[in-house]
């Protein structure tokens, strides 16, 4: 029998990869991982409770809250509270920063940006949702952590993963080393490496994008989707178009067996749809570590300044070669150019 490797041993075992650290940046990760296996929980049982459907609220995207939106919300929250190595956590559900103030909290070194839900208008049809969370190091020294230390530049996260549950339930994450993916054991009730040094293919066949926007893409996408639908055996052309409609799981297949996902500006969404600050600048850092490359269509999204906290960004992301392909497009055009 091979051996079992939980995602507590590997996150203690690779701490050595950073000499000064602390084992703050380690509990940190572990308590993620506890929340993930409490949200898992109810997301698995999701079907027989009364936790299905619409919570009646709406977020500041102006979306309708799932009621476990509002679950995963909560849950990441209290266990980053309890963990007390995050003095900020910024989430997709919340306007404002929460700043988690118990005594041991206000003063820790780091910020959580997160999605607890990604992809929750899947939930009541069992498609796999996700979370998606990317860590910064609290900049500012004086006084109580600020807005300002979540507005960092995707380039300074110190740590970012998802965690899809899917037909298995998996937590893939990187500290800048790399990509690595654990599947959770239900039996033993554990992350377990499975996915050792992830690396996405530098080419793939599967495009992934909601095709039913088409008529409000600027022209430079509309002729991308037609290179991927052109015949060329050279190229493995025909891709094939693969949309799930929950970021991480698109985003999950195309790591694991090559292609590109993209989410652009479309004459409704100037700014594109997803979120910069948890959604882009997290999957972007992972699919890098992992080989890949992610754009908003003219500049690398790690670069990229946050000037607001649910700013948005249009997103080309996943093998390598494929994006560079799609760079090679008008990508943002007029749209951009007129907003
Ligand atoms: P959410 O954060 O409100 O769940 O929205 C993000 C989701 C992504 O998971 C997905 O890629 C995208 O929205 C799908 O949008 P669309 O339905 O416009 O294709
Ligand atoms: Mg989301």
């Amino acid at each position: 029998m091979n051996k079992v490797i939980t995602l507590g041993q590997f996150i203690i075992e690779k701490q050595a990869d950073f000499p000064y650290a602390k084992g703050e940046l380690s509990r940190l990760l572990r308590d993620i991982g506890i929340a993930a296996k409490i949200v898992n929980r109810e997301v698995n049982k999701a079907g027989l409770m009364d936790i299905l459907g619409n919570a009646g609220s709406t977020n500041i995207q102006g979306e309708s809250q799932q009621k476990l939106d509002v679950y995963a919300d909560q849950q990441f929250i209290s266990a980053l509270k309890c963990g007390g190595e995050c003095c900020i956590v910024a989430s997709e559900e919340n306007e404002d920063i929460i700043r988690l103030d118990t005594d041991v909290s206000k003063n820790a070194k780091y910020i959580v940006a997160i999605d607890p839900l990604d992809g929750s208008s899947n939930i009541d049809v069992n498609v796999p949702v996700g979370t998606i969370f990317s860590i910064y190091r609290r900049k500012t020294t004086a006084g109580q952590a600020s807005l300002k230390d979540v507005m960092q530049k995707g380039t300074e996260q110190v740590a970012a993963g998802y965690i899809i549950y899917g037909s298995s339930t998996m937590l893939v994450y990187t500290t800048g080393k790399g990509v690595n993916g654990f599947t959770l054991d239900p039996s033993i009730g554990e992350f377990c490496l499975s996915h050792p040094d992830m690396q996405i293919p530098e080419r793939g066949v599967i495009y992934s994008i909601n095709e039913g926007n088409y008529v409000h893409f600027p022209q430079g996408v509309k002729d991308y989707i037609k290179y991927c639908q052109v015949e060329d055996p050279k190229t493995n052309r025909p891709y094939a178009s693969r949309y799930i409609g929950s970021m991480v799981a698109d985003i999950h297949r195309n790591l694991i067996k090559g292609g590109i996902f993209i989410y652009p500006v479309t004459s409704s969404a100037p700014n594109g749809k997803l979120r910069l600050v948890y959604e882009c600048n997290p999957m972007a850092f992972l699919i890098e570590q992992a080989g890949g490359r992610a754009t908003n269509g003219k500049d690398r999204i790690l670069n990229l300044t946050v000037t607001e906290l649910h700013q948005r960004s249009p997103i080309f992301i996943g093998s390598k070669e494929m994006v560079k392909k799609a760079e090679s497009f008008n990508l943002l055009n007029e749209i951009l150019q007129k907003s």
